[in-house]
């Protein structure tokens, strides 16, 4: 198991003799559908890519080519798989590869799964061992959330870290699009957001946004890879740069002084403004309509300057809004202490917070998505020499974000509720891709197994061995990553 390197761990593996090796004729096979030509094209990309050779896809429903083919089949009635829709089956054999799943999503996973055997000889050859593995995810929302409102990540960035989530089955790309240091998104019935407020970034950096082509764009690159874009627009406080744009939601009319420095809580809307509620109608409808996943984002963190009357009233409009738009509510843990629709997810995130009002929304009928500051913020330095990053949660080294139980981690919270696992990185101190990576890995990896693997099977002692096999891989493909300590790496 060890030495096969494969993080997440799969639920069951067995290894038999010998190993499939990519030769000059080795083509992907898929079944003459629409919907697995893509998933054929990105198997043949990454085996291509993986083994430096072009690799071919067929299409065919028959399989009269037994030899030296990577097959992608969905499964029938009648095939046996785990339960479940991103459930997947692997079989390696001397001559071919057969992928198995229920969907899409699945036969990516069965993708990654293959290209994380892939080990190169010394002959230049690549071979994947015989293995035949089962497998399918403990928890249904595995995410990363990225801020690119601190410091602006451009598309092409966005995309090497879409690439790195599906290399470890995360299926949820969470974006911090707004905050007090810029705006992110251009809405078109709100145009000035982005041209007024998308040109700044902590420290005076360069800023930037996304068009609504960019979004689109990137929606479908993350599709493609079985991962949906959850965006957020965090209201009511963190809303410097909407207060920048447009002077209406302040009570004196006036825009407020753009923002650069890192400070929380200090901006927020009006609930008694007449411009505030269309503003929240307006802005939640257009970023519904660029959704086309099931989930909004609307924030509802750290506002430390209202009473809470009038952050229920808020939080009801932004998300009154979303729901009219068909999507369901995702907020920050705070919007626990106001009356939810059940089906609300709350994301739990301040490790230094009373828990209660986030229980109670559990047992209320809330799912919960846990992102406790002090396991899964990845913006936290490591110890106390790393460079980046902040420490208001502590320290996290690649043990802590690894040994942790989200069904456990809040006591009284039920166990079903519990609809996932998020990493976060905050933007605050980090500028760009290199710095980015090097705060996501090699800690991204465990959290991501953290969500995957079934705890019967998740052993710290076993990830630090798998894990090392990564890091020669983030070499090749040129992440910048962190060492720690804590790892034995090759
Ligand atoms: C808390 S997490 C915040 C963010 C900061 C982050 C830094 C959350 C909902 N709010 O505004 O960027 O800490 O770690």
């Amino acid at each position: 198991m060890t030495d096969l390197g494969l993080v997440p761990r799969p639920v069951s593996i067995r290894q038999t003799d010998g190993a499939f090796t990519v030769g000059q004729a080795t083509t992907v096979v898929v079944d003459p559908r629409p919907d697995l030509i893509a998933t054929g094209v990105l198997a043949a990309d990454l085996l291509g890519r993986v083994t430096g050779r072009l690799v071919e896809v067929r299409y065919s429903d028959e399989d009269t080519e037994p030899r030296d083919v990577v097959r992608l089949r969905l499964a029938g009635d009648d095939d046996e798989l785990l339960p479940g829709d991103e459930a997947y089956r692997l079989d390696v054999a001397r001559t071919r590869v057969d992928l198995l799943a229920r969907s899409t999503a699945g036969l990516i996973h069965a993708v990654v799964t293959l290209r994380q055997l892939m080990t190169e000889a010394a002959d230049g050859s690549w071979s994947a061992p015989c293995v035949h593995v089962d497998d399918a995810p403990r928890f249904a929302w595995r995410g990363l959330s990225v801020d690119v409102a601190r410091h602006f990540l451009g598309l092409d960035a966005l995309k090497v870290v879409v690439g790195l989530m599906a290399h470890y089955k995360l299926n949820v790309l969470h974006l911090h699009l707004t905050d007090d240091q810029g705006w992110r998104l251009h809405v078109p019935s709100r145009p000035h957001l982005a041209r007024t407020s998308s040109g700044t970034a902590v420290g005076g950096g360069p800023g930037g946004h996304y068009s609504p082509s960019d979004y689109a764009d990137l929606v479908h690159y993350a599709a493609a890879r079985g991962i949906v874009v959850v965006p957020e627009i965090d209201v009511p406080g963190h809303v410097n740069a909407a207060t920048h744009a447009y002077g209406e939601l302040n009570p004196d009319g006036v825009p407020t002084p753009e923002y650069t420095g890192i400070e929380v809580g200090f901006s927020r809307l009006h609930a008694d403004l007449p411009a505030t509620a269309p503003f929240l109608q307006a802005v939640f409808t257009d970023v519904a309509a660029m959704t086309p996943g099931e989930y909004v984002h609307i924030g509802g963190d750290e506002v430390l300057t209202m009473a809470h009357d009038e952050y229920a009233t808020l939080v009801g409009l932004a998300a009154g809004a979303v729901r009219a738009a068909g999507k369901k509510v995702v907020g920050w843990q705070e919007i626990a202490t106001v009356p939810l629709e059940p089906g609300t997810v709350v994301q739990y995130w301040d490790t230094r917070a009373d828990p209660a009002p986030f229980v109670a929304a559990a047992r209320a009928g809330a799912l919960l998505l846990m992102s406790p500051g002090s396991k899964a913020y990845l913006d936290m330095k490591y110890d106390e020499h790393t460079e980046l990053g902040l420490e208001w949660a502590g320290h996290i080294d690649l043990r802590d974000a690894y040994d942790w139980e989200p069904t456990t981690l809040i006591e009284g919270v039920p166990p079903e509720a519990v609809l996932g696992v998020e990493a976060a990185v905050w933007t605050e101190t980090i500028r760009d891709l290199d710095e980015l990576t090097s705060m996501l890995l090699p800690r991204l990896a465990a959290v991501a197994e953290v969500a995957w693997t079934p705890p019967e099977v998740r052993d710290w002692a076993d990830f630090r061995e798998r894990v090392a096999a990564h890091g020669p891989f983030w070499d090749r493909v040129g992440f910048r990553w962190h060492a720690t300590r804590q790892v034995d790496w090759p």
